[in-house]
């Protein structure tokens, strides 16, 4: 066998956890569930300041809007405005001569800041907690968005900023780091990273996405923590729910030990049911992490609610 040809996911991952069952056949939500009531309760008491920062990126940046090879910026297209009420105009007459604006977007709902669906990516032919991968023909009957948007994540979160850790404005191409490093960043900026708490990472990429326009895409490899079986027990042993980052994929693109692309979106939320909040914009809070020195908020989310979606746009919000 020629060694340079990747494993099949199906091999690689072969002995790798699996929350499958835990939470019941029919769960959809997985390791969501570990978020109950006394989970909210207690990311509540960490609000002090009433400090809120939004999280979501401005879909139409004129910057540019960073999005998975394949898939397009979200774009915002405008219905009616007040040159619709031009002579000869398409605008509708209503009594009493009301004008208004209505737009609407073309947008891929992986696209801008999201919340993957479990059900959005799968090897060997089967999704999270087994569903059969055929359930997502002509959208997701199981593991869709729609069950994480009907019961919004909240929780203790904590920011790992590995970009100042590692004393650079922005992570390279391909750098990877693990969850050691996660461990030795919490240290560093003096905070615990508890069971159940929602891992917010900061790689600051979106910087150099930003310098580099469109050759960004030349060797697309994204920064990101890179797959080993410990990282994988440690986030099943943590019972981390939800993994969110400024990156598009949480991961570094292609793992540099396999060579197999996108192993931890296989075995985080295939095989453990972590859900993946990706393209975040993490900059105001984590320059307001920096300068109080509180890395741990509450957390609080609600993708969109859209029937069968693999995904949705989101604007999650983190409170101090
Ligand atoms: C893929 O899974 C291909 O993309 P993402 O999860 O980054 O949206």
């Amino acid at each position: 066998e020629n060694p340079t040809t990747p494993p099949d996911l199906v091999d690689l991952l072969a002995d790798a956890p699996s929350n499958w069952g835990k939470w019941g056949a029919d769960d959809e939500v997985g390791a969501l569930n570990y978020l109950g009531p006394e989970q909210v309760l207690a990311a509540v008491r960490l609000v002090s300041s009433g400090k809120v920062f939004t999280l979501q990126r401005l879909i139409g940046d004129p910057k540019g809007d960073p999005v998975w090879p394949g898939r397009t910026p979200a774009e915002r297209i405008q219905v009616l405005d007040e040159s619709n009420w031009d002579e000869g105009g398409s605008g509708p007459a209503y009594p009493g001569g009301l004008h208004y604006a209505d737009d609407k977007i073309d947008a891929y709902l992986q696209g801008s800041t999201q919340y993957d669906a479990l059900g959005h990516l799968w090897y060997g032919g089967k999704i999270y907690n087994g569903f059969d991968a055929r359930t997502t023909v002509g959208g997701l009957d199981k593991a869709s968005v729609q069950p994480i948007a009907e019961r919004g994540i909240v929780g203790r979160a904590v920011l790992l900023d590995v970009a100042r850790f590692r004393g650079k404005p922005t992570l390279d191409k391909g750098e990877t780091f693990t969850h050691e490093d996660l461990l030795a960043c919490a240290q560093a900026q003096g905070v615990e990273i508890q069971p159940r708490d929602i891992l917010v990472v900061r790689t600051n990429f979106l910087q150099l996405f930003h310098e580099q326009g469109e050759s960004f895409y030349e060797g697309f490899n994204e920064p990101g923590l890179v797959y080993s079986p410990e990282l994988v027990r440690w986030f099943q042993d943590m019972e981390i729910p939800n993994l969110v980052t400024d990156t598009i994929a949480n991961e570094v693109t292609v793992d540099p030990n396999s060579g197999v692309a996108l192993v931890l979106h296989s075995a985080l939320m295939r095989n453990l049911g972590v859900t993946l909040t990706e393209i975040a914009d993490l900059e105001r809070l984590a320059a307001d992490c920096a300068e109080d020195g509180r890395y741990a908020f509450l957390y609080v989310a609600a993708p969109l609610n859209i029937a069968k979606a693999a995904g949705s746009p989101v604007n999650p919000v983190a409170i101090k």
